[in-house]
């Protein structure tokens, strides 16, 4: 009998065994084999790296029964076999560009995946201001072929529903829709991290603007209503691997049908993050990169969506004159609204990103979060002000001046 038929949280050598007996098919060198735990990890889930002296390798997840970030919050582990599935998915939409999943197992709750360890975690990259030339080109064809051909514009609108109740996740939105959509602007489970020097400005700019509720308001109730295309949920540069010459997308535990500007305001936001990191090393060489990035990924987004729209699109409706430039308008309006939101909670909400809170001097970092928040405001406030990559970039100049302005 398997000891693998009940669950509980394995150890590295518990691994080992699991390894050898959901993979059959890889050879592996028994004597060899190890399992250990990398450094880089997420705020949920419990990693592993297999490897044996033969080179076989593989990464293992399993969800544990009470999330890494916090011991109260235990989100379904039901969310490894939603991970396994959209990975799944997402390769046959956009192929070569997640990693191969060889198994996943609804007991044990955990999944065997691609070794990607040729591949950098994007986030750990950009804290050493590496450059990735491709990635402009690469995530835009992620995102434009997995938001896309998800949605209601492509897929039979039948299918499209059975794949909104296949990957329904009520307990990762539920995370979202507080810790993004709502506890940046009221700490109300009192676990906001807000850096106490400037706690005063994010009381001002954050907490106590009525105006920037009401949009955050609507926005959280398109998260919650809008089955646009099945998103990834969580496109952050630590769900990214990257090389020279590659870019694979993993993580997709929080993918869900949601609004496709999700995703495309989280790839903005998150390269803000490297953007003010850089500002605080003085770095302009990579900080002229990322602004260069942010601009091309959204103009390259824009550009293949129109195209694609036009060769994949199978709804007759939609082909109406007028129907395809509302449509990619609103996706726009939503990258805006929701690169907002995501600049808001890293920077005062539970999950903060290292980019920020990796800045030594106290005057940098509150500069690198006042432009965070600032940007954020402008683009939420101004949604549709937002129509091209310079228009991003311009939003993120013009906050970065106002931020000066205030130390
Ligand atoms: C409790 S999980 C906190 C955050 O980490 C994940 O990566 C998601 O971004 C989530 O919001
Ligand atoms: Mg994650």
């Amino acid at each position: 009998m398997s000891r693998f038929e009940t669950y509980f949280e394995m150890s590295p050598d518990d691994i080992v065994d699991y390894v050898l007996e959901k993979t059959p098919s890889i050879d592996w060198d028994r004597d060899s084999l190890k399992a250990i735990v990398p450094a880089e990890h997420g705020n949920l889930n419990y990693v592993f790296h297999v490897s044996d002296a033969k080179g076989n390798s593989i990464y293992v997840k399993q969800a544990g029964l009470e999330s890494r970030i916090s011991k109260d919050m235990k989100p379904s582990r039901d969310r490894n076999r939603l991970e396994s599935e959209i990975l799944e998915l997402e390769d046959t939409f956009a192929p070569g560009m997640v990693p191969h999943v060889f198994f996943y197992d609804t007991v044990m709750c955990a999944c065997g995946m691609e070794d990607c360890s040729d591949f950098e975690v994007m986030r750990a990259a950009m804290l050493k201001h590496e450059i990735f030339p491709r990635f402009a080109e690469d995530i835009s064809t992620f995102m434009v072929n997995t938001l896309l051909l998800s949605s209601d514009v492509v897929l039979d609108h039948c299918q499209k529903k059975e794949y909104v109740k296949q990957f329904i996740s009520p307990d990762l939105c539920d995370i979202t829709e507080k810790l993004v959509l709502m506890e940046p602007y009221a700490d109300l489970n009192h676990r906001n991290n807000v850096f106490p020097p400037n706690a005063d400005f994010v009381r001002e700019h954050l907490y106590n603007d009525e105006a920037l509720h009401l949009e955050v308001a609507k926005l959280k109730f398109r998260f919650m209503t809008d089955a646009q295309a099945l998103v990834h949920g969580d496109l952050h540069t630590g769900s990214i691997f990257v090389k020279k010459d590659a870019t694979k997308v993993f993580d997709s535990e929080f993918g869900t049908y949601a609004p496709m500007g999700y995703d495309t305001g989280n790839i903005v936001a998150n390269l803000i993050f490297s953007y003010v990191n850089g500002l605080a090393s003085d770095d302009t060489a990579f900080c002229s990169w990322v602004l260069e990035t942010i601009a091309k990924t959204v103009d390259l987004f824009i550009e293949k969506f129109d195209r694609e729209f036009d060769e994949r699109c199978t709804e007759p409706m939609a082909r109406t004159k007028g129907f395809k430039k509302w449509y990619i308008d609103g996706v726009l309006d939503d990258t805006a609204g929701y690169a907002g939101t995501e600049l808001h909670r890293r920077t005062v909400g539970l999950a903060n990103v290292v980019d920020v809170t990796s800045i030594k001097d106290e005057k940098k970092r509150l500069l690198a979060e006042r432009i965070n928040i600032l940007v954020g405001k402008n683009y939420i406030m101004h949604q549709s002000s937002f129509r091209s990559g310079d228009d991003f970039v311009m939003g993120l100049r013009e906050a970065q001046k106002e931020a000066e302005a205030t130390l």
